[in-house]
């Protein structure tokens, strides 16, 4: 039969996009399990948040993803979003799982081998796939290694553009710009300005993102929408998240 499963949470995010940008807060499971998820989550969604994503570091097992899915859900409405390390990090109690190619990686495995083995688990798991295209800028920090990227220079927004267009050529509904976990700097503007242009899809940034005036200056060139882990891993859900909160929401419609 020619048509596909329902897309709720990719259109519980469009919909929040046709109101303006939105945020996702990257939860790692490892380091928050369970229940510090869970409050993680809940405050998030209280300075306004759209959606949780669980991931973001090796050695997650299914049971760590699962028991925070089940977690985060018990505590907010919003979506709760696998960021896959890879098929290991697969659970049936989140609701969707970012089905991202690393599109920059010398590695075939991490652009599309790993999905073949991991398709039909997806499936069988009744998780949402978002198509993501996931593109590496420098420097990457651990991403870009354990990923073997080539890297795009951060002087270099026409190699982004090739990237991300192919991407959306591809068919992928989403691109996520990353310039690593704890990166001293998030991408750099004209790199998250040139790629909005030629998209039509739309476009993720995150990684290094720690101030209200840095999450300005990347929705002003155009971002769609932002993702956020190591501040409130370190910090909590304080003032430096509700500042960068605050940015994304005061763009939204009234
Ligand atoms: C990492 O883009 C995310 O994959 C978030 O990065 O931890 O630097 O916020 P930070």
């Amino acid at each position: 039969m020619i048509g596909s499963a329902p897309r709720r949470v990719e259109t519980y995010l469009r919909e929040r996009l046709a109101g303006g940008p939105i945020h996702f807060t990257l939860i790692d499971p490892d380091k928050s399990p369970g229940p510090a998820a869970a409050h993680v989550a809940a405050a998030a969604v209280r300075a306004g948040t759209d959606a949780i994503l669980l991931g973001g570091s090796t050695g997650i097992t299914p049971d760590g993803m699962g028991a925070a899915a089940t977690a985060v859900k018990g505590a907010v409405q919003a979506p709760a979003i696998i960021f896959p390390e890879g098929p290991g990090s697969l659970a049936r109690e989140a609701d969707a799982v970012l089905f991202m190619s690393l599109l920059n990686s010398r590695r075939l495995d991490l652009v599309v081998r790993a999905h073949a083995r991991a398709a039909p688990l997806v499936r069988r798991l009744g998780l949402e796939p978002i198509p993501l295209g996931y593109l590496v800028i420098a420097p990457g920090m651990r991403v870009g290694e354990v990923g073997e990227v080539d890297a795009i220079p951060r002087d270099d927004p026409a190699a982004a553009v090739g990237y991300a267009l192919a991407a959306e050529y591809l068919g992928m509904r989403f691109v996520y710009l990353e310039a690593g976990s704890g990166a001293p700097a998030p991408v750099p503007t004209p790199i998250v300005r040139a790629v909005r242009e030629a998209l039509s899809i739309p476009l993720i940034v995150g990684g290094g993102i720690r101030t209200a005036r840095e999450a300005a200056a990347l929705l002003d060139a155009g971002a769609h929408a932002l993702v956020t882990g190591t501040i409130a891993e370190e910090e909590g859900v304080g003032a430096a998240f509700r500042d960068i909160l605050r940015e994304v929401v005061r763009r939204r419609a009234r």
